[in-house]
C-alpha cells in the first residue's frame, strides 16, 4: 500500500512538473532570419516566467508545417499564437485560419518596403479570422508578448501581479531617465 501511494504521488509531481515546463505561448516565425527580432518576445517571456516554444515554419515554403502547427496547437496545451513574418506576411492569417485560439501577429522588416508589406498584409484579414496585429519590428514583437501575458492574465493571478510589477518597473525606469534630463 506504502509503495503503491508513493508512486501515484512520483507520478502526480511528474504530470506537475510536466504541466508547469509545457509552453503557453507559441512563438512562430517564418524563418529562422525573424529570430533576432522575435526574440524580443521570448525575452519578455523569460522575464516574466511565461512558458513559451519557438517555432520557425512558412506560410509559403512549408505551409504543411504551419498548418499542422496550428491545428495541434490547443490539444498541445497552447494558449495563444504569436506569429512574426515579413514580405507577404500570411504567416499569422493562416494559423488563425486553422485554429481558435487568440492569434498574435507581428509584421516583420525584411525587404525594400521596410515593413509596411508584412503590415498590411497582417492587419488586413478577412472578417471572421482575426490576427491581433502589432507594430512592425521590435516594438511589436514586445507588445505581442505583452498583450499575451495579458490575456493569460485574465486567469492567471501569478502572471497578473507580474505584469504589475513589470509596469512599476518601467515607470520608474523612465523617471530616472527623466531625472537626469530634467536636473
Ligand atoms: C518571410 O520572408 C520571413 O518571415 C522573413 O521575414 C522573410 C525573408 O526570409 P528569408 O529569405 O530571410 O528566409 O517569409
Amino acid at each position: 500500500g506504502c509503495y503503491c501511494r508513493r508512486d501515484i504521488g512520483a507520478k502526480a509531481m511528474k504530470r506537475f512538473q510536466k504541466d508547469a515546463k509545457k509552453p503557453l505561448v507559441g512563438i512562430l516565425m517564418g524563418s529562422d532570419s525573424d529570430l533576432p527580432v522575435m526574440k524580443a518576445a521570448a525575452d519578455f517571456f523569460k522575464e516574466m516566467g511565461i512558458s513559451y516554444e519557438m517555432t520557425v515554419a512558412s506560410a509559403h515554403r512549408t505551409p504543411e508545417k504551419a498548418m499542422n502547427y496550428a491545428r495541434s496547437a490547443q490539444e498541445r496545451g497552447l494558449k495563444i499564437i504569436i506569429a512574426g513574418a515579413g514580405m507577404a506576411a500570411h504567416l499569422a492569417g493562416v494559423i488563425s485560419s486553422h485554429t481558435d485560439l487568440p492569434v498574435i501577429g507581428i509584421p516583420l522588416d525584411a525587404s525594400p518596403l521596410q515593413g509596411m508589406d508584412a503590415l498590411l498584409a497582417t492587419v488586413q484579414m478577412p472578417p471572421g479570422i482575426p490576427v491581433a496585429t502589432m507594430a512592425i519590428g521590435k516594438a511589436g514583437a514586445k507588445n505581442g508578448a505583452v498583450l499575451a501575458a495579458r490575456i493569460l492574465a485574465l486567469e492567471n493571478p501569478e502572471i497578473a501581479s507580474r505584469l504589475v510589477a513589470f509596469r512599476e518597473n518601467m515607470v520608474q525606469e523612465v523617471e530616472e531617465k527623466a531625472k537626469r534630463v530634467e536636473e
